[in-house]
């Protein structure tokens, strides 16, 4: 796509957020199961849309909880995710892009679209988040300033990645790293 058709597919998605931030409307699409062998993940997308309270609410940034090696760490569950809080700019970058998880944890990603550009947020093996595999788990449309969970399950060696497919997205370097620890 060239750099004029990307630029209307941007408006076209900012209307879109407007759209959604209009209706008020609580969208909670659910995907459960795994759709290929071999893959444990858990996947819930689109838990909660909790826009409310980001704007001239005292907001004060990401505040994960403690990941391995940190002080206080607890490592994830099924039942008790642990929570990993991350900021899509409207840069185009994640923060934080290095995310370190412990082999076999469940984490739930709250994500947050920092500004007025719409986002994704996909995560799982690196080459099927290299490749926006169809069946990865994603958040598909973090509206602007709109925020989104996704709990995973890091099962496997790995390696594991992030990123943003939204048109011109990744290819602009919106992506991010999991360290198995
Ligand atoms: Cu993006």
């Amino acid at each position: 796509m060239n750099s004029r058709g990307v630029a209307l597919l941007g408006t076209a998605l900012l209307v879109a957020g407007i759209a959604m931030l209009g209706l008020g409307s609580v969208f909670t699409p659910a995907i459960t199961g795994s759709a290929r062998p071999g893959w444990a993940a858990t996947r819930t997308v689109g838990g909660s849309w909790s826009g409310a309270g980001m704007m001239g609410g005292g907001w004060a940034g990401p505040a994960s909880a403690p990941g391995p090696g940190e002080a206080g760490f607890v490592a994830g569950t099924p039942a008790n995710p642990r929570a990993v809080q991350i900021v899509a700019t409207p840069q185009l970058r994640f923060l934080p892009d290095v995310v370190t998880v412990q082999a076999g944890e469940t984490v739930t990603f709250e994500v947050t679209s920092m500004g007025p550009v719409a986002h994704e947020f996909m995560v799982g093996p690196a080459t099927d988040v290299a490749a926006d595999s169809a069946g990865t788990p994603e958040i598909a449309n973090l509206g602007m300033m709109r925020t989104g969970s996704l709990t995973y399950t890091f099962s496997g060696p790995g390696p594991f990645s992030f990123a943003c497919h939204a048109p011109g997205h990744y290819e602009a370097g919106m992506s991010g790293t999991i360290v198995l620890q």
